[in-house]
């Protein structure tokens, strides 16, 4: 099966924060599980370039727009190589492999009768880069929902998308498909506002300068820069060996432009005729030690705060951190360090951790290798839990399949308590029930190896070669089954995963 999961592409304006790196890691760890699934897959992130807001901020920089975004999109994929990212491209919209298939796509919906030439008055708000009618102008007093910054009145001459005439097929869709559209809350949102009544929408700008796409046969007029952005996602796949990743699987994004990508998109490649994504997904925000992400507090937490909790405590830790505290569903989550601490001292370091390092260590001490054993007692809750990891990674429910794991390793740690080898290894006539104990955990802490593997890659390799296998040897979902470790395995070297936060601050 093919697997084509994308992420938002990134205005150049600034620099990446927790929120890009966020969704990023999540598509990543989607990408990751795919392929451990066996699955052909895609993955795909990149920058939006043709903002008007990136023509202003490289002004103040004393850059041309061309330079500011160059140095934006490459700090925007270093952070990413530097964040353990392995999407398989990265587009700019700047791109000329990327503007061609615009202004073709633009051109073909022009033909479509679905295009007219008009005159645009009203407002936009120029952080989000987002036409606003006047109700909804009225109703946020005049200021950005988004930054609180006064709207901008606009009078100008665009061509028009007639959105208004796809209010009922978009309907019927979401009713149909009630997937398209996740979490289901924000399928309700999107369904409510569509009722409410569709206006058409411009599709490009005069008077905004050069910075942009221009339309095809109509020089004067920019592609507007949210038509250009969302045909990133067809563009970079509509090559000859790329095509058969249309349509995506999964579009995630934030709830912040869920009206973009469940409305005007699925709209414009129903006007194209071409097959809609499958689903979009979005996801909550992040808020920073109980606060509101905003420029005007500075509380972002930035690149140099990233950098910190990854030099700190490891890079799959704060990979492990986003993904089963994040806000995958429709709850804000919380980026606080204590948080951090309480999740990376909890789960990782005494649960995770510590079932690792006493299981190997006990086989070690004991058996010199992994035993054969006559019967399990954890097997069946581990097949159960493998199972719900599975329908949970299936559904992007990845906090729901951290959690069962989670469960699964705290089970195991109490299973060690309830048998405690360090009595039955002095007591000849329980031999076999050691063995049988021993093997439990040996193959529990392989099968969670492969179960953590998206999440943290490092981590998981590093298990995998203190049970006497290769690091750099990327396993199989296929190998996510009871009994596949060797009778007469020997280990590895058996060292701490999780170092104590005491000494990892120094
Ligand atoms: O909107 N918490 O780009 P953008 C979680 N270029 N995720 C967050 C977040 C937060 N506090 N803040 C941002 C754009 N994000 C357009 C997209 S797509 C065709 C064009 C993440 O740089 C989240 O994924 O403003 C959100 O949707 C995205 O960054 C917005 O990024």
């Amino acid at each position: 099966m093919k697997f084509y999961v994308s992420t938002p592409i990134y205005y150049v304006n600034d620099r990446p924060h927790i929120g890009h790196v966020y969704t990023t890691t999540i598509a990543d760890i989607f990408a990751r599980y795919h392929r451990l699934c066996g699955d052909d897959v895609f993955f795909l992130t990149g920058t939006d370039e043709h903002a008007a807001k990136v023509v202003d901020s490289a002004a103040q920089h004393g850059l041309t727009a061309q330079q500011w975004a160059d140095q934006n999109a490459q700090a925007f994929q270093d952070t990413f190589q530097k964040l353990g990212i392995a999407n398989d491209d990265f587009i700019r919209t700047s791109q000329p492999r990327h503007k061609d298939k615009v202004q073709q796509y633009v051109g073909e919906l022009m033909k479509t009768g679905d295009v007219y030439l008009g005159e645009y008055e009203g407002w936009y708000d120029a952080g989000q880069e987002e036409y606003l009618t006047e109700s909804k102008a009225k109703e946020y007093d005049y200021k950005s929902p988004f930054n609180g910054k006064p709207l901008v009145r606009k009078k100008e001459k665009n061509y028009f998308f007639k959105l208004s005439r796809y209010a009922e097929p978009l309907l019927k869709l979401l009713a149909d498909q009630p997937d398209f559209v996740q979490p289901d809350i924000r399928r309700n949102e999107v369904a409510n506002r569509i009722r409410e009544g569709l206006n058409d929408v411009p599709i490009s700008r005069t008077g905004g300068g050069d910075w942009g796409i221009k339309v095809p046969g109509d020089e004067q007029h920019v592609i507007y820069v949210w038509i250009d952005a969302l045909i990133n996602y067809l563009s970079t796949v509509d090559t000859p060996d790329r095509i058969k990743y249309w349509p995506a699987n999964v579009h995630l994004i934030a709830k912040d432009i869920l009206w973009f990508h469940a409305v005007i998109w699925p709209a414009m490649l129903l006007a194209l005729k071409r097959p809609l994504p499958r689903q979009v997904y979005a996801h909550s925000f992040w808020i920073a030690e109980g606060q509101k992400m905003s420029k005007s507090l500075g509380n972002f937490v930035d690149l140099e705060k990233i950098d910190h909790y990854v030099g700190k405590y490891g890079l799959d830790a704060f990979r492990y951190f986003l993904a089963s505290n994040g806000p995958l569903g429709t709850n804000d989550s919380d980026f606080a360090e204590a948080k951090f601490v309480e999740v990376y001292n909890a789960n990782l370091a005494n649960d995770l951790g510590n079932l690792v390092n006493r299981s190997l260590s006990m086989v070690q001490r004991y058996r010199g290798e992994v035993p054969a054993a006559t019967g399990s007692q954890l097997r069946p809750e581990a097949e159960k839990m493998i199972a719900a990891y599975r329908d949970c990674m299936a559904q992007l429910d990845l906090t729901g399949a951290l959690e069962h794991l989670r469960r699964y390793i705290t089970r195991a740690n109490q299973y060690v308590e309830e048998n405690a080898p360090w009595k039955l290894a002095k007591d000849p006539t329980q031999a076999g029930k050691l063995n049988d104990v021993l093997y439990d955990l040996a193959e529990s802490v392989r099968l969670i190896s492969i179960l953590i593997t998206p999440v943290m890659p490092t981590i998981a390799g590093n298990i995998r070669a203190q049970l006497g296998g290769t690091a750099g040897v990327v396993p199989s979902m296929e190998e996510a089954r009871w009994g596949l470790l060797a009778a007469g395995t020997k280990l590895g070297t058996i060292a701490p995963l999780f170092p104590k936060l005491d000494q990892a601050k120094k």
